[in-house]
C-alpha cells in the first residue's frame, strides 16, 4: 500500500489515520493466531468483565515470538514500512502486539485513555495499529480523539476494572478532559476486516462495549521510531517486561525490540 504525503499529513496533524484494506490478505491468518491465543493464554492475559457482569473481554499481549501468526505479521505485512513513513522514522522496531476480544453482549466499555503513560518508553514516534477482525460499526469500533496526541500533559493512567491510579505518586499527569463535551473531534470509524485505524502511543482512544450479536475482536502492532527511549515508570508498567534491564534514556534493546524496517 502506498503512503502518500498526505497520509504523513494526516497522521501527524490528527495522530491518527485509517488505513481501509490495507491488511485483507492478513485476517483469516491473524484469527488462527487469536484461536491459538485463545486456546493458550499468555502470562499477561486479562478478563475485563468481572463475574455477574455481562459477556467477555479479553486482553493478551507479548505473545507474538510464540504465536506464528502474529510473528509473521509483525516482521512481513507492511505495518512496520507504513509505521516508519507516518512517524518519519528512520528505523522501526516492534515493541510488541496486543489482541482485545469483546464477546457478543458485553457491555464493558474500553475507557477513554493515551497508552503512553501505561508503556516503559518515551518518544515523539510510535504508532499502535487497530485491525478489527470482525466488521465494526458506529456502535463498537474504537473511537479516536484527534489531536490529542499533542497536548500538552499525559493523561493519568487508570486501571480499567476499577478505575484506580495505575502507579502511586503520579503527579507528572493530568486528568482525563472531558473529551465528550463537544469540543473535540472524534473518530468513529466503520471498518471492515483488515481495515485499519493507526495511531500516536498519546492519542486518546476507547471503544464502547460490544452489546450485539458478532464478536469483535481486534489485533493491534505496536511499534517503536528511532527516537524511543526506556524509561522507569513510578510502577509495573502494562505490558510490564520483567527483566528487560534498562535504565531511563537507553535505546530500547534490540534482542527483546528487533528492527523489522529501515528507510
Ligand atoms: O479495542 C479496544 O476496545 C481498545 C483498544 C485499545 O485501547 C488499544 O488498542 O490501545
Amino acid at each position: 500500500m502506498e503512503i502518500t504525503p498526505s497520509d504523513i499529513e494526516t497522521y501527524q496533524r490528527d495522530g491518527a489515520l485509517v488505513l481501509r484494506g490495507a491488511f485483507t490478505d492478513w485476517v483469516e491468518r491473524l484469527r488462527e493466531g487469536f484461536e491459538q491465543n485463545l486456546a493458550q493464554p499468555g502470562p499477561f492475559a486479562i478478563e475485563n468483565v468481572g463475574i455477574g457482569e455481562a459477556g467477555r473481554f479479553f486482553e493478551d499481549y507479548c505473545n507474538w515470538q510464540r504465536i506464528a501468526p502474529f510473528g509473521e505479521f509483525i516482521r512481513q505485512s507492511p505495518a512496520a514500512a507504513i509505521a516508519g513513513q507516518i512517524m518519519q522514522a528512520r528505523e522501526v522496531q516492534v515493541f510488541h502486539e496486543h489482541i482485545l476480544v469483546k464477546e457478543p453482549g458485553t457491555s464493558k466499555p474500553t475507557p477513554w485513555h493515551q497508552d503512553l503513560p501505561y508503556y516503559c518508553v518515551s518518544g515523539l514516534q510510535t504508532a499502535s495499529y487497530w485491525i478489527p477482525l470482525d466488521p465494526v460499526t458506529q456502535a463498537n469500533t474504537l473511537r479516536v480523539v484527534l489531536g490529542s496526541h499533542r497536548w500538552p500533559k499525559l493523561v493519568r493512567p487508570k486501571r480499567w476494572a476499577s478505575n484506580e491510579n495505575f502507579y502511586a505518586g503520579d503527579d507528572n499527569f493530568m486528568d482525563m478532559p472531558d473529551v465528550e463535551d463537544g469540543s473535540h473531534t472524534i473518530l468513529v470509524p466503520e471498518l471492515a476486516p483488515g481495515d485499519a485505524v493507526v495511531f500516536d502511543f498519546r492519542t486518546v482512544h476507547g471503544a464502547a462495549g460490544n452489546t450485539g450479536s458478532g464478536r469483535r475482536r481486534a489485533f493491534s502492532a505496536r511499534f517503536l521510531g528511532d527516537d524511543v527511549r526506556y524509561l522507569e515508570r513510578p510502577g509495573r508498567t502494562s505490558p510490564p517486561f520483567p527483566g528487560i534491564d534498562l535504565r531511563s534514556g537507553q535505546p530500547m534493546r534490540q534482542d527483546w525490540f528487533p528492527v523489522v524496517w529501515r528507510a
